[in-house]
C-alpha cells in the first residue's frame, strides 16, 4: 500500500490480468516491482532499463537462494565427496538470461517484464559481463561450472574477485587501446558477501624452528581473504553450487590512527592499500620485479584462501565424528588446478598438513599427493609458468623449503630406483638451478610430481604431453596422463543464444533432451536431406545473421550483407593463432578482386570477413595484427569496385556477451592455429555447435570434431604436428620456397596498399631464418598456398 499521495515508483503499476495462466508472470512482476521499491539502489520514481535490470536479477537472486542454501545443507549432510576447481580465472560473462533460463522460467519472465513495459532482451542488455579472465582457459572453468551444477555434481569453483576484469578494448586509428573495465562500478546482484568466511594469508615473514625441530612460518604481514559467492544454477535441476570469489582485507587495526592523525595519510593506511592491490586487477604486468611479486601473491592469496575453507569444511562435516581422520581427505576433497597458476596450493596443503595439523612428511605427502590433480592447457615455452627462487624465498620462506623437499626426495626415490633415469634429471626436477644467477621454480614439474592425474585438453594435445613435454615422467608414471577433452555448456552456446536454432532441432528429434546429451544431437542425420527442415534452418540462420548485421552496424558502422558468407575468426590474438594468415588471404582475395573484370567478379561469392579478439597490452606484433586488420578493412569496405563482394570488419571488444551474438549469426569460421600448438580451442565447439562449418588444421579439438562431424563438413589444410620440426628445419636450411601468391599478399602490404604505417616489422617476421619470434616460426608461408585453396572450395560449396 503507498502511504502517501506520491507513489514511489510510480511508473511500476501493473495491471490486472484475467488470465490465470499468466498468474506466474505476475508474481514474477510484483517481486520485480518489489526490488525497486525496497531494494532501492536508485532514486524512487525511475524504473528505466538500467532499473529495471537490477530489480529483475534480484527477484532471480531470491529464487536462487532458497535452492542454492538447499544444496549446501544436502552435500553438508550427505559428505560426498567434492570437487574443487582452482582457477585463477573465470570468464562467467553475463548471468541473468542464464538464470533464467536454467530455472525454466524464460518466457515467465519476459511476460512479467513486458507488463512493467521493458523487454528482457533489453533488460539483458543493462548487464555487464564478468570478465574475470583472459581466453579459453577462464571460459572452460565457466562452463565447467554450469555442467557440473546441470549434472549435480557437489563442486565448488575458488577464484579471486578482481576489481578490474580484462581490459575494455577500444580501436582508434593507432589500434588497440586498452581502458580498465569498472565491471563492479555499481555493484554486481549476482554476488553475496559471506562476512563470516574470512581466513588470513601471511606474505613474507620467516621460519622459525621450536625446540622439538617443529617449523613454523611467522612475521611478515597478514591480509584477510573475504569470501564472495556467486551462485551457478544448473540447468532444470535445483542444484545450485558456488563460485567462491577471494578478495582482500586489511583489519581495522592495521589503519594506523595515530601516523592518520600526524597527518601521514598514506603511512596510515600502507596495508590497506597492499591489500586493495592484490585484486585489483586480472593479471598485472609482469615485465617489472614489483608486478611478478603482485602476481605471484595473487597465486598464494587464491590458494591458501581455499585450501583453508576446504580444510574447514571437512572438519565442520564430520564435527560429530571423533574417529575421523587425515587419511580420509582424498576420498572427499578433490582440488582440480586451471593450469599452473594455483600450483602453490600443492606446498600450502603440505605446510597446512605438517605445520598446522602435525603430521608427519609422509602421512601429509600422501594425502596431498592423492588429493591434487593438475590439467595442462599449453605447450609454448613461453606459457610454462617459472618462479624465480629468490622472489619465492622472499615472498613464501616455508613453501619455498617445502618444496625443496619435494624437489629432493623426487631426486633420491629416481636415484635409488631409476637410476637409468639420472641423466635426465636435469630436465625432471623441480628446481631449475643450471643458471645460478636465476635459479627458478618450474611450476609444472612441481605439479606433475604431486599430482596423482595429469590431463591435457584434447586428444592431440593429451598426446603430445606424453610424447614431449612430459614424456620422461611419463616413463616412470605411464597410468597419471589422461586426456579429457574439453567441453562447452550448450546451454549458453545454442539454447540461450540462439533458441531459434534450438526450437528446431527440439521440434525434429520430438525432445529437448538434447540439451543435456548432445550425442542426441546425431538423431538429425536422419533428416538430411530433408527439405523441410533445411529451409527452417536457413531461416533461423538467416535471422541470426540479421541480428549480427545489426549489431556489426551499430558497433562498427559498418554495413554488412546478411546474404554474403558470414566469415568469422575470433579469439586472443596470437601468432600461433595465426589472424596474420588470415588477413593475408584476405588481403590476396581484394587484390585478385581489384583485377577482376566486372563480369568476373559477378561470379564471387559475396563474403564478410569477421575477425575479433584481444591483444595482450605490451605484445607488440598482436597489436600490429589488429591494426592491420583495422586498416584493411578501411580500404576495402570503402572501395566501390569491391565492396559488394567483400567486407572486412574488426568486432571491437570480443567477450563472452559478444560470442554470443556472432557465433549464431556464422557461417564460416576460422581455427587455423598452426598444428600442435592450440591446446584444444572451445570456441570451435561453440561454432560447429550453431551449425557453422570449420575451416582449419589439424589442431587441438579440430581433429576430434572433424572425426564427429565428418570429413565433408570440415575445410581442412595445413602441415600436421608431426611434421613441423622437419619444416622448420627446412626453413632454417634455406630449403623453404615460398609460394608466389604468399609474397604479393605481403608486398601489397609493404606497398602501402593499406596506408602508411609500416607493417614492415610485422611481415618480417614471416621471413628469415626459424627461430622463435622470427622466421615465420609458426609457419604461416608453409600452409598459405593450401589455406587460400582451402579457402577457394569454401567458395564453391557455399554457392
Ligand atoms: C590456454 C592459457 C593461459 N592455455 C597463461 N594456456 C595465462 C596461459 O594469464 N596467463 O598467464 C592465461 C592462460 N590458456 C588455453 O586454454 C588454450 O590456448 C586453448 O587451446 C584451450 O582451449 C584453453 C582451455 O583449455
Amino acid at each position: 500500500k503507498e502511504t502517501n499521495g506520491t507513489a514511489p515508483c510510480g511508473a511500476l503499476k501493473i495491471p490486472a490480468v484475467a488470465n490465470p495462466l499468466a498468474e506466474e508472470s505476475l508474481d514474477i512482476a510484483s517481486n520485480i516491482t518489489y526490488h525497486a521499491r525496497y531494494s532501492p539502489h536508485f532514486s524512487p520514481l525511475k524504473f528505466d532499463p538500467e532499473q529495471a535490470y537490477y530489480a529483475t536479477a534480484e527477484s532471480v537472486r531470491d529464487l536462487l537462494i532458497q535452492r542454492w542454501n538447499d544444496t549446501f545443507f544436502h552435500f553438508h549432510k550427505v559428505d560426498p565427496k567434492q570437487t574443487y576447481y582452482l582457477s585463477m580465472e573465470y570468464l562467467q560473462g553475463r548471468a541473468l538470461t542464464n538464470a533464467i533460463g536454467n530455472l525454466g522460467l524464460s518466457g515467465a519472465y519476459a511476460d512479467a517484464l513486458t507488463k512493467l513495459g521493458h523487454e528482457l532482451e533489453d533488460i539483458a542488455d543493462q548487464e555487464k559481463d564478468a570478465a574475470l579472465g583472459n581466453g579459453g582457459l577462464g571460459r572452460l572453468a565457466s562452463c565447467f561450472l554450469d555442467s557440473m551444477a546441470t549434472l549435480n555434481l557437489p563442486a565448488w569453483g575458488y577464484g579471486l574477485r578482481y576489481r578490474y576484469g580484462l581490459f575494455k578494448q577500444r580501436i582508434s586509428k593507432d589500434g588497440q587501446e586498452e581502458v580498465a573495465e569498472d565491471w563492479l562500478e555499481k555493484f554486481s546482484p549476482w554476488e553475496v558477501v559471506r562476512h563470516d568466511i574470512k581466513y588470513p594469508i601471511r606474505f613474507f615473514g620467516h621460519v622459525e624452528v621450536s625446540p622439538t625441530g617443529c617449523r613454523k612460518w611467522v612475521g611478515g604481514e597478514i591480509i584477510y581473504a573475504l569470501a564472495y559467492d556467486v551462485p551457478i544454477p544448473g540447468y532444470k535441476t535445483k542444484n545450485t553450487i558456488s563460485l567462491r570469489l577471494w578478495e582482500a582485507k586489511s583489519s581495522a587495526e592495521d589503519f594506523n590512527l595515530f601516523l592518520f592523525n600526524e597527518g601521514q595519510y598514506e603511512a596510515a593506511a600502507q596495508l590497506h592499500s597492499k591489500a586493495q592491490q592484490i585484486c585489483a586487477v586480472l593479471y598485472p604486468g609482469d615485465a617489472t620485479e614489483n608486478g611478478k611479486l603482485l602476481r605471484l601473491k595473487q597465486q598464494f592469496f587464491l590458494c591458501s584462501a581455499s585450501l583453508q575453507d576446504i580444510i574447514m569444511r571437512f572438519k565442520e562435516r564430520r564435527a560429530d565424528n571423533l574417529s575421523w581422520k587425515w587419511s580420509e581427505f582424498p576420498s572427499k576433497v578433490a582440488v582440480q588446478l586451471n593450469d599452473t597458476h594455483p600450483t602453490l596450493a600443492i606446498p600450502e596443503l603440505m605446510r597446512l598438513l605438517i605445520d598446522d595439523e602435525g603430521l608427519g612428511w609422509d602421512e601429509a605427502w600422501d594425502v596431498t599427493s592423492r588429493t591434487v590433480a593438475y590439467t595442462n592447457h599449453t605447450v609454448l615455452p613461453e606459457a610454462l609458468e617459472k618462479w624465480s627462487q629468490a622472489i619465492m624465498y622472499k615472498l613464501l620462506p616455508r613453501h619455498m623449503e617445502i618444496i625443496e623437499e619435494i624437489d629432493k626426495r623426487f631426486m633420491a626415490m629416481i636415484s635409488s630406483t631409476l637410476s637409468s633415469m639420472e641423466r635426465k634429471l636435469s630436465t625432471m626436477r623441480i628446481l631449475d638451478n643450471s643458471n645460478p644467477l636465476k635459479p627458478v621454480v618450474r611450476m609444472a614439474n612441481l605439479c606433475v610430481v604431486s599430482s596423482h592425474t595429469v590431463n591435457g585438453v584434447a586428444q592431440l594435445h593429451s598426446d603430445i604431453l606424453k610424447s614431449e613435454l612430459f614424456a620422461d615422467y611419463c616413463s616412470i608414471w605411464p597410468t597419471k596422463f589422461q586426456n579429457k577433452t574439453n567441453g562447452i555448456t550448450p546451454r549458453r552456446w545454442i539454447r540461450f543464444c540462439s533458441p531459434e536454432l534450438s526450437d528446431i532441432i527440439t521440434k525434429w528429434l520430438k525432445t529437448d533432451e538434447w540439451i543435456t546429451n548432445l550425442d542426441l544431437l546425431s538423431g538429425l542425420r536422419q533428416f538430411a536431406d530433408n527439405a523441410e527442415l533445411h529451409a527452417e534452418w536457413a531461416s533461423a540462420k538467416m535471422a541470426n545473421k540479421h541480428r549480427l548485421a545489426q549489431y556489426v552496424l551499430n558497433v562498427t558502422g559498418v554495413a554488412i550483407d546478411p546474404n554474403s558468407l558470414f566469415d568469422i575468426q575470433v579469439k586472443r590474438i596470437h601468432e600461433y593463432k595465426r589472424q596474420l594468415m588470415n588477413i593475408l588471404g584476405t588481403v590476396y582475395r581484394y587484390k585478385k578482386l581489384k583485377e577482376m573484370t566486372i563480369e568476373e567478379r559477378k561470379k564471387i561469392t559475396p563474403r564478410t570477413v569477421m575477425l575479433g579478439g584481444k591483444a595482450f597490452a605490451t605484445y607488440t606484433n598482436a597489436k600490429r595484427i589488429v591494426k592491420l586488420v583495422n586498416d584493411v578493412g578501411s580500404v576495402v569496405n570503402d572501395d566501390p569496385e569491391v565492396n559488394n563482394y567483400l567486407k572486412v570488419v574488426f568486432i571491437p571488444n570480443y567477450n563472452v556477451s559478444v560470442a554470443e551474438m556472432l557465433i549464431p549469426g556464422s557461417e564460416l569460421s576460422q581455427h587455423i592455429s598452426t598444428a600442435g600448438m592450440e591446446a584444444s580451442g572451445t570456441s570451435n565447439m561453440k561454432f560447429s555447435l550453431n551449425g557453422c562449418i570449420i575451416i582449419g588444421t589439424l589442431d587441438g579439438a579440430n581433429v576430434e570434431i572433424r572425426e564427429e562431424i565428418g570429413e565433408d563438413n570440415f575445410f581442412l589444410f595445413g602441415a600436421k604436428a608431426d611434421e613441423v620440426p622437419k619444416l622448420r628445419k627446412e626453413r632454417e636450411d634455406g630449403l623453404f620456397k615460398p609460394d608466389p601468391r604468399f609474397e604479393e599478399a605481403k608486398q601489397f602490404i609493404r606497398d602501402g596498399a593499406f596506408g602508411s604505417y609500416d607493417y614492415n616489422p610485422l611481415l618480417d617476421s614471416l621471413e628469415g631464418n626459424c627461430g622463435y619470434g622470427r622466421g615465420d616460426y609458426f609457419l604461416v608461408g608453409h600452409d598459405f598456398p593450401s589455406y587460400i585453396e582451402a579457402q577457394s572450395r569454401v567458395d564453391e560449396a557455399y554457392k
